[in-house]
């Protein structure tokens, strides 16, 4: 069995999940590896019994890289991947149309993986020593990462999970115990007024007013929400609010979808291509602030994040370049990602790299709303619903379509004033096709 498309090389294991001997399932996870984007697992291509495990903790992978050799489980269907491993004694496995799964992210930030959230059920017991030995704690590295965030020596801690594993909750409980004793945890920073200083999360026991059901967030919500809740926290939002008249682009619109009725031409193309535009004379939105929050990196390239409504949750894959790309090679693209992303099939490398993201609602409805910047991008555009209004125009009122742009942005890196010129020159594109497709 070999690593499949991670999308990015040379990632390290920091977890083995099956030992030799064991009989695993098709899709069971094998090992877990930890990218600075994404904790992952990877599954296993076909049912079979481990022979021999041929990655150590700390190794670095990259796909093809051969994990372990599985003697196939007879008569049994494998999905063997094209760069699957062909191991001595594997009974030839049948290739399955289907491509092998690819890894499973399970995080996206140092410190928002969420963890210990994965299906004991089929897995080995753990043992920390095997993985980590000596004395270091076992922690994995997003979990290091959190608690240097919040400034606690991880020494300290004490894991609840498998093998002492230490989890995000043994964090927080330390924290919490340390704060509740009146204790600053080891290294922690003096509270003098700063910090969030933010009153517990209320426990509450709701069955006491009426009937409840419990429905546990899908992963995707939880590592989507670590990064909301951060982004929210952290950014100081301001959004600017613009109305763009579209009536003359859907006219063009209509047209160009009665050309290409084998495509389907939204409004969003438009708006990636306006965005891109803006992004070209204000650069200052094409922008990320580095880790210390003291120097601002240009680029000079065009992604654009797209957030995708998918029944687990939101997404944001990436379309790369669309500086370089026209108006149906982006509907295409656009129909592809949002497709992927509902059948979750979208790997890290797709959602990574964004300068700027785009939030439609408009195939939903609403007249505007405060989309949330998707860091480190210092900007959001969120689209409402557009409807025909009656417009002024010197003489009297004409019913035009207007398009309510919602341009959320991080006020550390832009002002006020340059927020309301990037949002009206958005509307003037938009508004002006001519603009647009030069
Ligand atoms: N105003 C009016 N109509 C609009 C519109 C707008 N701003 N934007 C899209 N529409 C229309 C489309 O033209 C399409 O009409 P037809 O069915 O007649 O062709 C219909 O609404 C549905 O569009 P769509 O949603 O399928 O396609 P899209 O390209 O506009 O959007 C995608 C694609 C993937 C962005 C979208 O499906 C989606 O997931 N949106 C939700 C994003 C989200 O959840 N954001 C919130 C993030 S914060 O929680």
């Amino acid at each position: 069995m070999k690593v499949p498309d991670i999308g990015s090389s040379d990632v390290p294991v920091i977890e083995i999940l099956v030992k030799v001997g064991d009989t695993i399932a098709k899709d069971q996870s094998l090992i877990t590896l930890e990218s600075d984007k994404a904790t992952m697992e990877v599954p296993a291509p076909f049912a079979g019994v481990v022979k021999e495990i041929k990655v150590k903790v700390g190794d670095e992978l990259s796909e093809g890289s051969l994990i372990a050799l599985v003697e196939a489980a007879g008569g049994a269907p494998a999905a063997a991947p094209a760069q699957a491993a062909a191991p001595t004694r594997v009974e030839a496995p049948k290739v399955e149309e289907k491509p092998a799964p690819i890894a499973t992210p399970r995080g996206v930030l140092p410190g928002n993986a969420p963890e210990g959230d994965v299906a004991p059920t089929a897995r080995p017991p753990f043992d920390a020593g095997i993985v980590m030995p000596g004395d270091a704690p076992y922690a994995s590295p997003a979990i290091r990462a959190f608690a240097r965030e919040l400034g606690v020596d991880i020494r300290q801690v004490k894991g609840s999970g498998r093998g002492g594993r230490i989890q995000r909750e043994d964090v927080t409980g330390y924290v919490k115990h340390a704060l509740a004793s009146g204790a600053r945890p080891a290294g922690a920073p003096v509270a003098a007024g700063g910090g969030l200083n933010l009153l517990p999360w209320p426990k509450v026991d709701f069955a006491k007013f009426g009937a409840i059901e419990e429905k546990p967030l899908s992963r995707i919500q939880k590592i989507s929400g670590a990064n909301l809740a951060r982004n929210w926290a952290m950014i100081p939002h301001v959004t600017q609010h613009e109305d763009a008249d579209i009536t003359e682009l859907e006219a063009f619109r209509k047209k160009l979808g009665e050309e290409n009725k084998d495509l389907k031409i939204t409004p969003l193309v438009f708006q990636i291509k306006a965005v891109v535009a803006a992004l070209k004379k204000f650069p200052q939105f094409n922008a990320s602030l580095d880790e210390t929050g003291e120097k601002l990196i240009l680029k000079k390239y065009f992604h654009i994040g797209i957030a995708v409504d998918t029944p687990d949750g939101l997404v944001v894959p990436v379309i790369r370049d669309c500086d370089k790309k026209g108006l149906l090679d982006l509907a295409i693209e656009l129909g592809e990602i949002s497709k992927k992303a509902r059948d979750k099939k979208l790997g890290p490398n797709e959602m990574s790299g964004g300068c700027f993201s785009i939030s439609s609602l408009g195939g939903i409805g609403g007249t505007a709303f405060t989309p949330i910047v998707n860091a480190p991008e210092v900007a959001i555009l969120g689209v409402s619903k557009a409807a025909t209004k009656p417009v002024w125009n010197g003489k009297e009122f004409a019913p035009r379509l207007m398009l309510p742009l919602s341009l959320s942005y991080d006020h550390r890196v832009i002002d006020g004033a340059l927020a309301a010129r990037f949002a009206s020159y958005l509307a003037q594109q938009l508004g002006d096709i001519r603009r647009l497709l030069l």
